[in-house]
């Protein structure tokens, strides 16, 4: 099944259990290209309390953990199948309900994940093609909001996070071990290089695949403990 296919791959491993994944869910809920201090200085809501976490090279571990030993290229290539065969499997009603107040539903969760190849097409590239560039945040929330991602039809998101994600593994693996050491200056994490951010790529699939699930079981009534976050 589809569905369970991430899920299954992770507790497969043996290196990342549910219950670790469950343990680091809020921390890594919170996308630190924008930090609390902005949010609240440019007086956006912030949702609940947490969300955001102040520490952001913990983000920057708490992704690679949840990679662990597997190849982030290999993970990155199964993500398209897995998002299209969600789509096809669920109502575009089903995709468009929120689970839970003030989170993302399934169709902005993909949504979110077609925003961040975007964002990580210019800054991959940027790193690469010059000299330690700076790299600039973004609010994923205001993202998801004002391009009304829900609005959209599912199979449509998921084909933009298809052709998106097919651009961004051509030039990953044409990058030689010389082009990973390559550093940006992160305006929030400071200098992070291309495997670091190759890395963190592939876990942040990891993390919304298994979140993405369980906020589908929890929709459909298929999972007796989906869990909110
Ligand atoms: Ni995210």
């Amino acid at each position: 099944m589809a569905a369970a296919w991430h899920v299954g791959s992770v507790a497969r491993s043996d290196r990342v259990s549910i219950s670790t994944i469950d343990a680091t869910m809020s921390a890594v809920e919170a996308e630190l290209t924008v930090s609390k201090r902005d949010k609240e200085s440019t007086g956006v809501n912030i949702g609940e309390p947490g969300i955001w976490l102040t520490d952001p090279k913990a983000y920057q571990k708490k992704l690679s953990d949840l990679l662990g030993e597997r190849d982030p290229l290999d993970v990155m290539a199964e993500t398209p199948a897995f998002l299209a065969n969600l789509v096809s499997a669920h109502s575009p009603e089903v995709m468009r309900t929120r689970p839970f107040p003030k989170k993302w539903t399934p169709n902005e969760i993909i949504g979110h994940l077609t925003d961040t190849e975007i964002v990580f097409a210019f800054r991959i590239r940027t790193i690469l093609c010059e000299d330690n560039p700076v790299i600039l945040g973004m609010d994923q929330e205001l993202w998801v909001e004002r391009q009304r991602h829900n609005e959209r039809e599912p199979v449509d998101l998921a084909s933009m996070f298809q052709a998106l994600r097919h651009a961004n593994l051509v030039l990953w693996r044409q990058m030689k071990p010389a082009d990973l050491k390559r550093t940006g200056r992160h305006s929030e994490r400071g200098p992070e290089t291309l495997k670091t951010m190759l890395r963190m790529e592939a876990g942040h699939d990891i993390w919304h695949m298994d979140q993405i699930t369980r906020y589908l079981s929890a929709i459909t009534g298929a999972g007796a403990n989906a869990a909110e976050e």
